[in-house]
């Protein structure tokens, strides 16, 4: 098959997951051709039977916002044509299955039927797409889709309570590719914790969703009676934040900000616990991500969180901003190794469900019925 794959090329999950899956296919013979504004950052290798291009923008003094779902139909437009893509798979809503809708009838006028599947993967319904500003065009483009998935139970929900949806939703979880992990890499903690300290890893796009400082504030009583670092993995609005409040709380020294990793894998190895007690988040990648490296999750419970992180299994979930469950929940890890061995086991085996050779039939299986059709 000839896939035709539309995402955002930044770090945050939904990016991941489009490269990843895109790759996956190209490894066994399809075509993957990746149409976004720049290299998609887990699309860095030349891999056989994967294609980028570009959405390239024209700056017009007469533009306040650059349209980019006007560039992007036309891009969708030229490289289902000259490539015959047989399926566009458009992951995260905005403005992407918009766009699509206005390719497909582009090409619909030169008998060129395209299917699309939309992808829902989380803030493009809970946070953006529900917006007034936004949401007629969303609840348009999404029922237009040929085939609507989204990451997590959780999210189909919040899909039907906050548009009119028509469509099923089918749920398709977000994976990882254990192989990634099962290599051996030399542990970075002496790096991060030269004297032996207990880490406590975060990683997310800091924006105000994922409250980072209720992550300072829980490092800071755990660090009472604990020695600890603290690694925050990313960038976004509210790193300063965190900061200063490090400041505040007298543990700056043992907050280390180590910016955007590719290579996240290696902080997780020699992570001790991961934390994601986001306000809001449809599936949470990260968490699962630090599940395949046998860590421990304490996250919130909300969102689809609860679908990946099994309270009391493989980690422990509180109620958003409940510091002083959360700060428990730690400690109660740090002083039993016998718990946490159960947790990291837990942790790693549940996983392994989550594993692409699971996961990748699914959307297999949307394509090949999407195309017969
Ligand atoms: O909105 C964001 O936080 C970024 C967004 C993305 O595009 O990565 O994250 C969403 O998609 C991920 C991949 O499906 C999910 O793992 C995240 O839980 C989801 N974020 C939220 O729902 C806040």
């Amino acid at each position: 098959m000839n896939i035709g794959i539309v995402c955002y090329p930044t770090f945050g999950g939904s990016g991941v997951i489009a490269t990843e899956l895109g790759k996956y296919f190209a490894s066994k013979g399809h075509n993957a051709h990746f149409i976004t504004y720049d290299q998609p950052v887990r699309l860095n290798t030349v891999q056989p039977n994967t294609f980028y291009h570009e959405v390239s923008m024209h700056d017009y003094p007469l533009f306040h916002y650059q349209p980019y779902e006007l560039a992007l139909s036309s891009k969708m437009v030229q490289v289902i044509r000259k490539w015959k893509l047989d399926v566009l798979h458009v992951h995260y809503a905005i403005p992407h299955a918009y766009a699509a809708f206005m390719a497909k009838k582009i090409l619909a006028e030169e008998g060129i039927d395209i299917p699309v599947i939309t992808t829902l993967h989380g803030t493009d319904i809970t946070l953006v797409g529900k917006n007034p500003i936004y949401r007629d065009a969303v609840n348009f483009s999404i029922n237009s889709s040929d085939i609507v998935t989204s990451v997590s139970e959780s999210l189909k929900s919040d899909t039907k309570s906050f548009f009119d949806i028509k469509k099923e939703i089918e749920v398709i979880p977000n994976f990882i590719d254990k192989r990634l992990y099962e290599t051996p890499k030399e542990c970075l903690r002496r790096q991060f914790a030269p004297e032996g300290e207990r880490i406590i890893t975060h990683i997310s796009n800091f924006r105000p969703v994922k409250r980072l400082r209720d992550i300072v504030r829980v490092f800071a009583e755990v660090r009472k009676h604990v020695k600890a670092r603290l690694l925050l993995v990313g960038d976004g609005p509210e790193k300063e934040h965190a900061r200063l409040l490090a400041g505040e709380l007298n543990v700056y020294d043992d907050v280390i900000f180590t910016g955007k990793v590719l290579d996240i894998d290696r902080i997780l190895r020699c992570t001790d616990v991961f934390m994601l007690p986001s306000e809001k988040e449809s599936f949470g990648l990260s968490a699962l991500e630090a599940m395949a490296c046998g860590v421990p999750v304490i996250s919130s419970n909300t969102g689809g969180l609860p679908e990946v992180n099994i309270h009391g299994v493989t980690g422990y979930t509180t109620d958003v901003g409940d510091i002083d469950g959360m700060v428990s929940h730690i400690l109660d890890i740090f002083s039993s190794p016998a718990l946490e061995e159960t947790l990291r086991v837990a942790a790693k085996k549940r996983s392994l469900l989550f594993d692409i050779v699971n996961v990748a039939p699914h959307y297999e299986a949307l394509y090949i019925r999407v195309i017969k059709k």
